[in-house]
This record gives structure tokens, C-alpha cells and sequence, in this order.
């Protein structure tokens, strides 16, 4: 009997704006949306493999250039795929990546987007979960940081900068203002109350650094030496900043992220200060990491699998990080469930855990999978069980947040424009402080 060869048939291409509060950073404020993109990878077997990238009109319609190059490939074959992106689009240069906390690099997108898909569609061929297309289970559940934000109040959406008064528990308290050391406070005990956080990570690099120093030591105040803390200014800071409040934080931080730009100083600022570093801005590609550990400019890596070129890119790293003695965490921006889905798999099969991982998951109250949000309990969250990444999408939430994405206007993610509607005339700067 003839085989029938496995074929991708259609790729469905859907871009979603997602409430989001205005949560502030280096780059600016948060816009009332998060833009995402979902993808539907159809098979000549009737399987359809999903996954979840961050959005952007240049990156949808790269997806849409891609689609007519995998269209009757084989959705196992994403080496192939890959070399088959690579001559169209040409390999990322380093300085696609851009200068803002998030990554804007275009083939790494659309790959991580397909390799997701496909592992899903290899999942539910098998009957599987994707974690044991990793490798299996290395745990059975995956603890994720608290991610607090200085904030201006609002619950985002169509609300904006308006709240919803009937909000209780923790959908109240991600509408509040937090712009004080008290408030971060009070947003880390709603955050932890509500989701059983282990470790803490404060975005910082948004107010002046004497008052995200403080935070970082009311938070220790507040939860203790047994809780784990860590800040992420976005690179913003200057090396002598980072020095002076680095100091203050020593015996108090489990890790400091990005306080400065670039690895030059990243290794500068390691020699001064005694705080393990880590990164998602300064070491973000295979091709940094030779000069990272030369450099000794970081010794924890955040992955992302959405950056980082998918998720067996993300275990390769892993053992790069165990390799060369450098630990191994996750980054996160705005996103849904389909991402955290493929998130918690990568995170149950890593062989190297070290750090509970980041994850904006609390912030978004939409929802694009059936059965609502995944539950986040005790901090972590099960692997999903079922085949694939045993998550499905919600047409009808997909189909409203889709409208969300037709009407609120916004194409890219562009938090320095949001931030002018707050403070007319600001900019965003390489180094601020
Ligand atoms: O969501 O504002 C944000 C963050 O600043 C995000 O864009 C960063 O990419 O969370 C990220 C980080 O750790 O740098
Ligand atoms: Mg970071």
C-alpha cells in the first residue's frame, strides 16, 4: 500500500489584540492592547497544529510570505522548512533585534511559530504531549515568577485607564496604581495571594532607580530572605547606576537582569557588583554566546522559545547553559495561553532548572484556549496532558479578538506612543539613568 506523505495544506494567519493594563518599562507604557498572532497549521491528515507568537503587522505579513514556501512541505521536516525561510528572507542580522526590551527579529518569529505548530501536529498524530517529543518529563509541574510592573491605573482593553468597579481578588488589583515601593508591595501580595508565587521578578528601568532600589529592599521587607527577588531595568541604567544601587541590593537579589547595555558592560558590571547577572537583551542568539562566556558578561541565559528559534533551539540552549556552568531561565512578554501551553512543556523537559520562570500570563485576562485560563496554582503550572500541547482554540474568543485587533488600530507594538498619551513630548533613551 502506497503511503501517503504528511503535507501542510494551509496556514490560517490570525492576528488578536489582547486587553493589556498600562504597565510601564524603559521603552514606554503598555497600550490598553497586546497584539499576538495565533496560527492554525493545517495537514493533509486532518490534524491542525496551533501556536502563539507576538504580534506585529511586519511580522503577519512576513507569515503571509512564508505561507506559499511551506504550503505541500512536511510539517516534520522544519530543517528543511528552515533552510527553505532562510533563502527567501535571508538569515536575522544581530541588529534586527532592535534596542527595546522585546525582540523584533523577523525569520526567528516565523520559525518559532512553524516549529510549534508542527510539534503540536506531531503530538496529536502520536497521540502524545509535546513534552515527550522533548524528551518527557523531567517534572510534572512548572514554577513560574511573579512579574510586578510600575503602573499607571487601569485595567486596559476597552477600559484603558478606567476600571471595572465590579472587579474582585486579583482582577481588581492588577488595575491599581502602583508607582511607590508601598504599592509594588501591595501589587506582590495580590499577585502572590492569588497564585502562590514562589519568587518575584519587578520590572524595572521605568522610575528613577533610588525608588526601584527601595522597592527591591521593601519587597524583602515585606516577604523575607526565603523569597527570591529579582529586577530587570531593560538595559537602561548606566554602569556606575548599576553599580551604586547594585551594591544596595548585594545579599538581596537572586539575580539582576539586564541593569546595563551590551556584554562589554554586562562583564564590567560583574566584576563590580556581587549579584549573579542575566539576560534577554545583552546575550540573545547562539551567535552571542561565545562571546558571552568569554566575556563572562552574564551567568543566567532567559530563553524564550519565541526568539530563540522554537522549542528544541530552547533545550539546546539548556545544555549550552549546563555546558559552560551558566544557568538557564525563561523570559516572557504579554501573552495567552497557546504560548504559556508551550512554555510549560519546554519547562517540564529541560533537563537544567534553575530559576523559577517569568510569565506576563496574570495581567492578560483574555483567553484564546477552551476552558479559559491555565490554572496557575502553588506558582506553577501542570503540564497540559493531552496530545500535542493539549491545548485547543476558543474560535469564538479567537474571532472576538481578532474584531479587538480590527478596531483598536494599533500594528506594532509601540510603547513609546503609548506613554506620550500619559506624558506628552516623552522619549524613549538608550540610557536614561
Ligand atoms: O512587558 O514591558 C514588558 C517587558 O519589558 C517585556 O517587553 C520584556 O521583553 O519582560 C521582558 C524582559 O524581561 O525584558
Ligand atoms: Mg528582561
Amino acid at each position: 500500500m502506497k503511503k501517503t506523505t504528511l503535507q501542510i495544506t494551509n496556514l490560517i494567519i490570525t492576528p488578536i489584540a489582547v486587553g493589556d493594563p498600562p504597565l510601564l518599562n524603559a521603552a514606554g507604557l503598555h497600550a490598553p492592547y497586546a497584539l499576538r498572532i495565533i496560527i492554525e497549521l493545517e495537514t493533509n491528515a486532518g490534524i491542525t497544529g496551533i501556536s502563539e507568537i507576538p504580534g506585529s503587522e511586519r511580522i503577519r505579513q512576513a507569515l503571509e510570505k512564508a505561507k506559499p514556501l511551506i504550503l505541500g512541505q512536511h510539517p516534520f521536516e522544519m530543517n528543511l522548512i528552515k533552510q527553505v525561510l532562510k533563502a527567501h528572507f535571508g538569515e536575522d542580522a544581530a541588529d534586527q533585534r532592535g534596542n527595546k526590551p522585546w525582540d523584533q527579529r523577523q525569520l526567528i518569529h516565523i520559525f518559532s511559530a512553524l516549529e510549534v505548530a508542527s510539534l503540536d501536529v506531531m503530538g496529536k498524530l502520536l497521540n502524545e504531549p509535546v513534552v515527550n517529543l522533548l524528551g518527557g518529563k523531567a517534572r510534572d509541574r512548572v514554577p513560574f515568577a511573579a512579574y510586578l510592573f510600575y503602573k499607571y491605573e487601569g485595567a486596559g482593553g476597552a477600559l484603558g485607564f478606567g476600571v471595572d468597579p465590579m472587579a474582585k481578588g486579583w482582577e481588581a488589583g492588577r488595575q491599581k496604581e502602583a508607582l511607590s515601593p508601598e504599592q509594588i508591595v501591595d501589587q506582590a501580595m495580590s499577585m502572590c495571594a492569588s497564585f502562590g508565587f514562589k519568587s518575584i521578578k519587578l520590572k524595572g528601568g521605568a522610575l528613577e532607580p533610588a525608588l526601584e532600589c527601595e522597592s527591591i529592599l521593601a519587597l524583602r521587607r515585606a516577604f523575607g530572605a526565603e523569597m527570591p527577588l529579582r529586577l530587570d531595568p531593560n538595559a537602561i541604567w548606566s554602569l556606575e547606576t548599576a553599580v551604586k544601587y547594585g551594591k544596595q541590593m548585594e545579599g538581596v537579589l537572586e539575580y539582576y537582569e539586564d541593569p546595563v547595555r551590551g556584554q562589554a558592560q554586562m562583564s564590567q558590571l560583574a566584576k563590580l557588583v556581587d549579584i549573579p547577572l542575566a539576560t534577554n537583551m545583552c546575550t540573545t542568539s547562539f551567535g552571542d554566546l561565545p562571546e558571552s562566556i568569554r566575556l563572562k558578561s552574564e551567568q543566567i541565559i532567559l530563553s524564550d522559545h519565541h526568539f530563540w528559534g522554537g522549542l528544541r533551539a530552547s533545550m539546546e540552549l539548556n545544555r549550552i547553559c549546563q555546558t559552560f556552568g551558566r544557568g538557564f531561565s525563561m523570559h516572557s512578554n504579554s501573552h495567552l495561553g497557546i504560548s504559556m501551553a508551550a512554555m510549560v512543556h519546554l519547562g517540564a523537559a529541560i533537563p537544567q532548572f534553575d530559576y523559577a520562570l517569568d510569565t506576563h500570563y496574570p495581567w492578560q485576562l483574555d483567553e484564546v484556549i477552551k476552558g479559559g485560563k491555565l490554572p496557575i496554582v502553588e506558582g506553577s503550572v501542570e503540564v497540559p496532558s493531552g496530545p500535542g500541547l493539549g491545548v485547543e482554540i476558543d474560535q469564538a474568543q479567537l474571532q472576538r479578538l481578532h474584531k479587538n485587533y480590527q478596531a483598536c488600530g494599533l500594528t506594532e507594538r509601540d510603547d513609546q506612543t503609548a506613554m506620550q498619551a500619559k506624558q506628552p513630548g516623552w522619549k524613549f533613551q538608550l540610557q536614561r539613568w
